[in-house]
């Protein structure tokens, strides 16, 4: 009894994760320098639907991830191989990766303990024995992939505005004070744009609360629709978003946001049987201030320059 009961649950194991794989469009490398274990390898993850990208070895494995060809998750690297071998491929990824971004399980025959605790100090996810079984295999890459997917959801979260799903404040610093550096590096100028919805509460006051949200949503589309991808957008406040540009001159910022607040004035927002309409003000900074912070104060600024002259503008 005890045995049936144990070969049902695990059946119930082995749908589960069928279940939850079948959400992830999930590309995996398995690096190893004999065919017959990426083949058995291979074999054994049927069970899961995942894409997979064969190396031979440490140094394969590093050009198809520079190639970019793939988006791969999870690496599945054997010890021995000619060239670059487990180890050195482990150390060469985690300069560049990190254990959140790009998960590495080793997979080794080697009885020397050392070496599974090499590979966890070099930054290994996990080490699996060559003589793993179906099973293990399979439970092994899903919980590690279970694992990386929690991890994205969580950067997800704390990097995004839930409102919106554009990035939020605490982001925009992350990432705006490294593009900050580089461009002040290089002695080259950017552009902050404040970015505030006028009468906004009129909105709110007229058609209530869940659509003036829409209107704040609407923000977040006209401006995916218009910014390049390498402009970061972060949602600020309540109906501020910020930009940070680089790579751009005064006459491009200028032309970009005239654009832009044109786009909100022609825009007209159908909910129901409502049709909701409202202009923006955009005050921007270009240059090379001291910090982000003060060309975000400087932006700020010009936003307050542009309602004070009437809003709908854009004032540089
Ligand atoms: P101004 O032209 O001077 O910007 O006028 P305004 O009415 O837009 O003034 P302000 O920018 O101060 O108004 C912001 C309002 O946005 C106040 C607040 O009730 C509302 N708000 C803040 N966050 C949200 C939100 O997430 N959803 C909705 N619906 N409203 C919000
Ligand atoms: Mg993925
Ligand atoms: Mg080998
Ligand atoms: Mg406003
Ligand atoms: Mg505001």
């Amino acid at each position: 009894v005890i045995f049936k009961n144990d070969t049902v649950s695990m059946k119930f194991a082995i749908l589960d994760i069928s279940r939850t794989l079948k959400n992830y469009d999930t590309t995996i490398m398995i690096v190893d320098d004999s065919k017959i274990y990426r083949n058995i390898l291979k074999n054994s993850l049927k069970k899961i639907k995942l894409n997979i990208v064969e190396a031979e070895d440490g140094d394969e494995a590093l050009q198809l991830l520079r190639s970019d060809q793939h988006q791969i998750s999870l690496i599945l690297t054997d010890y021995e191989m000619p060239n670059t071998n487990g180890l050195e491929l482990t150390f060469k990824l985690r300069e560049k990766y990190t254990k959140d971004s790009l998960g590495i399980i080793a997979i080794s025959a080697v009885e020397d303990q050392n070496v599974i605790s090499k590979f966890l100090k070099l930054g290994a996810n996990d080490f699996i024995n060559k003589r793993f079984t179906h099973n293990e295999i399979v439970t092994r890459v899903n919980s590690n992939l279970e694992l990386l997917d929690l991890f994205a959801r969580i950067k997800e979260m704390a990097n995004k505005d839930f409102l919106t799903g554009a990035y939020n404040r605490r982001y925009f610093f992350e990432a705006g004070n490294s593009i900050y550096a580089k461009n002040t590096r290089k002695e080259l100028p950017m552009a902050v744009a404040m970015l505030d919805i006028d009468k906004f509460k009129n909105i709110n006051d007229t058609y209530g609360h869940d659509i003036g949200d829409i209107a704040i949503k609407e923000v977040k589309k006209i401006l995916d629709k218009n910014l390049r991808v390498s402009d970061l957008m972060a949602r600020f406040g309540g109906e501020e978003f910020c930009i940070l540009l680089e790579d751009i001159s005064l006459e491009h910022v200028e032309m970009l946001f005239e654009k832009i607040r044109k786009k909100f004035e022609q825009n007209v927002i159908k909910v129901e049987s409502k049709f909701i309409s409202y202009s923006v003000s955009i005050g921007i900074y270009f240059g090379l201030s001291k910090s982000l912070e003060d060309m975000i104060r400087l932006s700020d600024e010009a936003l307050y320059d542009a309602k004070e002259s009437g809003r709908n503008q854009i004032k540089i």
